[in-house]
């Protein structure tokens, strides 16, 4: 079966293009560049399958969240790190707490603005660039240890 990693974050973060860059093959449902449902990817660590699944950051499509975290074995929280963490992150990061669910904090978009994400909360978080690969698969590998 293999694990399940889902990505969250609000609209814009980067969460598609972390998804693209981890994995060779992907299916997207976006219009005009925008994620309408999800998308999905898997790839093979230490002979492992990983299905990545992305979540749309737009309000309108946000009812897909629950259906896509359902039975996730951890999460990956793709900030904009020039915008810090907004009210939609902090809620699904006290939601995967309250559920003991394992994730990681992508500050993405350093390239932008790679000041110190502020976050109150006793998180890894890995300074990515989403559009050049940087960090990514270093901070997936860094979550996937955290899951038993
Ligand atoms: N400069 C810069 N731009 C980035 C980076 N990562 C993503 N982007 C850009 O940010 C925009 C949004 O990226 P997406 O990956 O579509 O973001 P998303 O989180 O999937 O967006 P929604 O699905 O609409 O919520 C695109 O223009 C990307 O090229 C990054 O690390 N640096
Ligand atoms: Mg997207």
């Amino acid at each position: 079966m293999g694990k399940k990693i889902v990505i969250f974050g609000d609209y814009d973060s980067g969460k598609t293009t972390t998804l693209e860059q981890l994995c060779e093959k992907t299916v997207k449902v976006e219009y005009n560049g925008i994620t309408v449902a999800l998308d999905y990817g898997n790839m093979i660590i230490d002979g492992e399958k990983i299905h990545l699944f992305a979540t749309p950051g737009h309000e309108r499509f946000r009812f897909m969240l629950e259906i896509i975290a359902s039975g996730l074995d951890g999460a990956i929280i793709v900030v904009d790190n020039s915008r810090g963490v907004t009210g939609v992150e902090e809620r699904i990061m006290d939601s995967l707490e309250e559920s003991g669910i394992p994730y990681v904090v992508f500050a993405n978009k350093q390239d932008l603005d790679d000041s110190t994400l502020e976050i109150g909360r006793e998180v890894d978080v890995i300074p990515t660039i989403a559009t050049k690969n940087v960090g990514l698969l270093k901070g997936l590998k860094i979550l996937l240890g955290k899951i038993l």
